[in-house]
C-alpha cells in the first residue's frame, strides 16, 4: 500500500451542467431539439432533477460528502430568453446558488456555455453565425458583473472540441439525418446555417466558438471578482494500435491539439476523459465483445485520464483542472474502483510535476445525458425521479473521505 498526500488547496468535487439537471429549460434549444417529430432524443428533459429548486440542499449535501469545490453551469437561455434581454430575476437565482457555495465552504466552478444556446440565437445561425463571439462575450459580461465576486473558478464554453469527436465514433452524420432537416426548419435556417455547439464538425464553428471564448476571457478578467479562467474540452487517451501511429496523431491534431495550442497562456484546461480510443491504420478500433464497457459503450480504462492530463499540460503549457472524470453504469462498485484507478493516475501525474489543480467527477447526480435520455447512470448520487429524493452511493461516501482527507490509498 501506498499512501498519496494531494497537494494544499486542491479541489475536490462533482460537476452537473444545467440543463441536464435544473428541469423546464424551455428558451433553450435543446427543449426544441428534444420535442421535435422524429427527434433523435430518448426522452425529453422535462424537470430533470429539478435542481433549479432544489440546489440548496444538493449543494448541502456534496458539502456533507466532504467536497471543497462544485462545477455547474449557468444557463444563458434563462438569463438572455430574448435577444438583448436580460433576466434580473434569473442572474439573482444563480447570485443565490453562488452564495449558498460559500455558505458551505464549497468553490463554485461556474461554466458560462455548456451546450445549451438560446432558441432566438438558433434563428440566426447559433454558432455558425459570426456575430455569436460578440453575443457571448455580452451576455458574459452582464452574468460576470452580477455574479464575478462570487466565482472561484469560471469555465467559458465546455467541449468545443465534442463534435469532431462525435464524427469519429458515431458510424453516421448527424447532419445527414432527416432529424437534421427537421431542426433546421424548426430555427426558420438552411440546413447548412444550423450552428448546434454539439453536433458541427466544422473548422468555421471551431474558430467562431474559440474566438468567442477570448472574447468571454477578456470580459472575465476585467473584473469583478479575480478567479482564473479556462475551458474544458473532451478528451480521450488516444493510443495507437498496430500501423495505427500516423492515423492516431491525425486524430491528436484534430480532436486535441487543434484546441490546446489555443489555449497557450489561459489560466488553466479542463480536461475531460471517460475512456481511452484504440485507433489503427483505417481509424478507430472500436472495443470488442469481450471488452467491458461503460454504458456508452466505451472501454473501461480509467487509467485514460492520466494520458490526457500529461497530453493536455504538454501541448497547452499550462494549469490542469480534472473537471469531469467518470463510469456510467448501474454498478456503483465498479464506478468506484474506477475513481480508485483514475486517482492513482492523477496522483502519478502530479508525482512527475504536472500542475494539476483539481479533480471534478462527471457527474454529482443521475442526470439528463442528452440524446441517450436518463438512462446512462453516471452519478454519484441517484435520483428517484417521482419523488426526486436523493441517495448517496457508496463511490459518493468513499470520494467524499478522500476529498476531506486529501490524500488516498493505492495497491
Ligand atoms: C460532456 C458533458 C456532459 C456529459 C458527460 C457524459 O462532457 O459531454 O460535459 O454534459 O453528460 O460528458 O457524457
Amino acid at each position: 500500500m501506498k499512501e498519496y498526500i494531494f497537494p494544499k488547496d486542491f479541489m475536490w468535487g462533482a460537476s452537473t451542467a444545467a440543463h441536464q439537471v435544473e428541469g423546464n429549460n424551455i428558451n433553450s434549444e435543446s427543449w426544441v431539439l428534444e420535442h421535435l417529430p422524429g427527434t433523435i432524443y430518448a426522452e425529453p428533459s422535462g424537470d430533470a432533477i429539478d435542481h433549479y429548486h432544489r440546489y440548496p440542499s444538493d449543494i448541502a449535501l456534496l458539502a456533507e460528502l466532504g467536497f471543497n469545490s462544485y462545477r455547474f453551469s449557468i444557463e444563458w437561455a434563462r438569463i438572455e430568453p430574448e435577444d438583448g434581454e436580460f433576466s434580473y430575476a434569473e442572474l439573482e437565482h444563480y447570485r443565490r446558488m453562488l452564495a449558498a457555495c460559500h455558505e458551505h465552504g464549497i468553490k463554485p466552478v461556474v461554466t458560462f456555455h455548456h451546450f445549451t444556446t438560446p432558441r432566438w440565437l438558433m434563428r440566426q445561425g447559433g454558432w455558425l453565425d459570426e456575430k455569436t463571439p460578440e453575443r457571448f462575450a455580452r451576455y458574459v459580461e452582464r452574468a460576470a458583473k452580477h455574479l464575478g465576486d462570487l466565482i472561484s473558478v469560471a469555465c467559458t464554453v465546455n467541449e468545443p472540441n465534442l463534435p469532431v469527436l462525435l464524427s469519429k465514433i458515431l458510424p453516421f452524420k448527424i447532419e445527414e439525418t432527416p432529424f437534421w432537416n427537421t431542426a433546421a426548419q424548426a430555427f426558420g435556417v438552411l440546413p447548412d446555417q444550423l450552428g448546434l455547439f454539439q453536433f458541427v464538425a466544422r473548422p468555421r464553428m471551431r474558430e467562431i466558438i474559440l474566438a468567442a471564448h477570448r472574447r468571454a476571457f477578456d470580459a472575465l478578467h476585467s473584473g469583478p471578482g479575480s478567479f482564473p479562467v479556462g475551458l474544458t474540452l473532451a478528451l480521450v487517451d488516444i493510443q495507437a494500435a498496430e500501423g495505427g501511429e500516423s492515423k492516431a496523431a491525425e486524430f491528436r491534431r484534430e480532436l486535441a491539439d487543434d484546441y490546446l495550442e489555443q489555449l497557450r497562456g489561459d489560466d488553466f484546461v479542463g480536461v475531460q476523459t471517460y475512456s481511452r480510443m484504440l485507433v489503427g491504420p483505417h481509424g478507430m478500433i472500436r472495443p470488442g465483445d469481450d471488452v467491458e464497457k461503460n454504458q456508452m459503450g466505451e472501454e473501461y480504462y480509467p487509467e485514460a485520464i492520466g494520458g490526457t492530463i500529461r497530453h493536455a499540460s504538454s501541448v497547452a503549457g499550462i494549469p490542469v483542472i480534472v473537471t469531469e472524470n467518470g463510469f456510467s453504469s448501474t454498478d456503483d462498485f465498479r464506478r468506484l474502483e474506477y475513481f480508485q484507478y483514475a486517482l492513482r493516475s492523477v496522483a502519478n501525474c502530479l508525482e512527475d510535476g504536472i500542475d494539476v489543480r483539481g479533480y471534478l467527477c462527471w457527474s454529482a447526480f443521475d442526470n439528463f445525458e442528452w440524446i441517450s435520455g436518463y438512462r446512462p447512470l453516471f452519478g454519484i448520487i441517484a435520483v428517484d425521479r417521482e419523488t426526486q429524493q436523493r441517495s448517496p452511493k457508496p463511490s459518493a461516501y468513499w470520494l467524499g473521505n478522500v476529498a476531506r482527507a486529501n490524500r488516498t490509498q493505492f495497491k
